[in-house]
């Protein structure tokens, strides 16, 4: 080890450095009410992914783009032959997203190639800097789409056929924002394997900041289950057509929201249900709705409880058309079970957080992120720390430098861990 160079033990990054490269990135697709709205492969995304790629470049590493436009940013070890060393998250956002989700782990791994140019410190293992294409799943559908291609759990070929509300393909957009790279996209067709994989994330929920704990060990995700359903009635006058003679779509679509909320409300305390999108047909005020279209997002901790809530969302269905003359589809478009994080890292984690003089809880995702595909790929783990009041997938997401800088520090120690300093 050179002795002009800070032990590794010691080394810290730069978190004035880390916070503005996040407020840098954040006015791309920055929004009045401070947050950021930067939907997956738009010409937004583009730039936010130029800008990355501008910034890895400028600190030596060697970019490397695959078939759905995941970035892998490499800085080579001394043993490039080695599996890397990898860690990032997302930079595509919610329609009214903020400036951490996804965003903090991209800067996070940059900030950790910082750091270790800045003291000269190379790494037996190479490190990658990954950004995942289309993780929210906002416009494109399924969510986690580059990590879920890049593990296998779906086709390249489906996901480059996923369109949006408007008809574009992921295939036309990716190749309009010039992102469709060359290299394989999945570890089933030549992708490389990671050596370890770790994410740092804001929790996006308030159980670290209620517990005035900074770093989030994170043992694992619950699962997801989604669907698209369409209740279908007939269109007619708001006026001529008597109540009991109406087929109102959107009065039989409620009866099943509530249904969503109470089969997640009764499965607690893991338990997950939600409806965020509805479109109603044809929308207009003296129109009794014939079609109804939402989404449903089912989430738990335990796969068989996941799989229960299938079943009675499903008996609901069966029911409310038996109640109501209307006629419902429901697709189920994402499914994954619930993950667990590699239990070694996770100790890295741990005691990256104690090095780094942290408290450190173990705590398991509610929201899904990349990592959890990746965990089928290589060890895996996660590192949360917390955001104001818990809220996130809101312009108002907000975090504390210091928490950002904490986590980012746990971030480097646990790399290090598994890439080994060289010098
Ligand atoms: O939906 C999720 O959990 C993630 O934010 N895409
Ligand atoms: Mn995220
Ligand atoms: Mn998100």
């Amino acid at each position: 080890m050179n002795d002009r160079l800070p032990p590794a033990a010691t080394l810290a990054v730069d978190g004035a450095r880390l916070w503005q490269s996040l407020m840098d990135l954040a006015l791309i697709g920055a929004t009045d009410k401070g947050g950021v709205a930067r939907l997956a492969l738009t010409e937004l995304d583009r730039q936010a992914r130029d800008l990355f790629v501008q910034w890895c470049r400028a600190e030596g590493c060697s970019i490397r783009i695959d078939a759905i436009g995941n970035i892998f940013a490499r800085r080579p070890g001394v043993r490039d032959d080695l599996p890397a060393i990898a860690t990032g998250s997302h930079i595509d956002t919610q329609p009214t997203g903020g400036k951490f989700d996804g965003n903090y782990g991209v800067m996070a791994g940059l900030e950790v190639v910082r750091t270790l140019n800045r003291h000269g410190l190379r790494t037996e293992a190479p490190i990658e800097v990954c950004v995942w294409t289309n993780e929210e799943g906002s416009r494109f559908v399924p969510v986690m789409m580059g990590s879920g291609v890049y593990c296998g759990d779906f086709t390249l070929e489906h996901a480059l056929s996923r369109a949006d509300h408007e008809g574009i393909t992921v295939r036309e957009a990716l190749a309009a924002i010039g992102y469709a790279g060359p290299a394989p996209a999945s570890v089933n067709s030549g992708a490389p394997r990671f050596g370890a994989y770790f994410e740092a994330h804001i929790e996006q929920g308030p159980v670290l900041e209620d517990a005035g704990i900074v770093i989030g060990a994170v043992t694992g995700a619950l699962g997801q289950r989604w669907y698209d359903v369409s209740v279908s009635g007939m269109e007619s006058h708001a006026g001529p057509t008597p109540m009991k003679l109406r087929k109102d779509a959107l009065y039989a679509a409620t009866h099943l929201m509530q249904q969503v909320v109470d089969i997640a409300l009764a499965r607690q305390p893991h338990g997950r249900g939600t409806v965020g999108c509805v479109h109603v047909h044809p929308n207009s005020r003296n129109v009794i709705p014939g079609r109804v279209d939402f989404t449903v997002d089912f989430r738990h901790a335990d796969d068989a409880s996941l799989l229960d809530m299938d079943a009675a969302l499903r008996e609901a269905v069966t029911k409310l058309q038996r109640d109501f003359p209307v006629g419902v589809t429901l697709e189920q478009v994402v499914y994954y079970p619930p993950a667990a994080f590699d239990s070694v890292l996770v100790d890295a984690i741990r005691h990256g957080a104690e090095r780094a003089g942290c408290d450190f809880l173990d705590i398991v995702s509610g929201a899904g992120h990349d990592a959890v595909y990746v965990a089928r790929t290589a060890p895996t783990a996660m590192i949360f720390v917390p955001c104001k009041d818990g809220i996130s997938h809101n312009e108002i997401e907000d975090a504390e430098p210091a928490h950002l800088e904490a986590g980012a520090n746990v971030l480097l120690h646990a790399m290090l861990e598994r890439a080994g300093v060289a010098n």
